[in-house]
């Protein structure tokens, strides 16, 4: 956590012109300008972006292709036009990204893919690659 000092500046009732009981800016001092300036410490959180995953689909010889579109479908949530996409670029390229996830995320869809693949008997491979 990062602390930065803030000035926060308020305005003031009443005359209060140069050189009056102004004490040049400090803590909790009255300044020039109809102004009470104060310093407080204002407490930073950190936030990071975590490290993202890509899902990636490997072609094989034998699941159906109507099958990895409807898994790109259901798992990885493309429009139908955009599975069918996904799926040819794998049919045609050994493999492709079917979506980029933090990284428990990404394990899980690998999971469900493996599972419902076992289920049909289809040798589907999705394999996780850090972005
Ligand atoms: N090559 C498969 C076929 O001709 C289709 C397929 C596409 C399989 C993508 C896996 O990840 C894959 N039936």
């Amino acid at each position: 956590m990062k602390h930065d000092l803030e000035k926060i500046q308020m305005p003031t009732r009443g005359a209060d012109g140069p050189g009056g009981a102004g004490d040049g800016n400090q803590n909790g001092g009255r300044s020039g300008g109809g102004t009470v300036t104060e310093r407080r410490t204002k407490e930073k959180v950190k936030t990071k972006r975590p490290s993202m995953y890509k899902c990636i689909l490997l072609n094989d010889d034998y699941t159906p292709m109507e099958f990895v579109v409807e898994i790109l479908k259901t798992v990885f949530h493309r429009q139908h036009a955009e599975a069918t996409r996904i799926m040819l670029h794998v049919h045609q390229n050994g493999m492709g990204v079917a979506g980029v996830y933090p990284f428990e995320i990404a394990e899980t869809k690998i999971k469900t893919v493996e599972e419902l693949a076992h289920e049909h008997q289809y040798p589907l491979k999705c394999v996780m690659e850090k972005e």
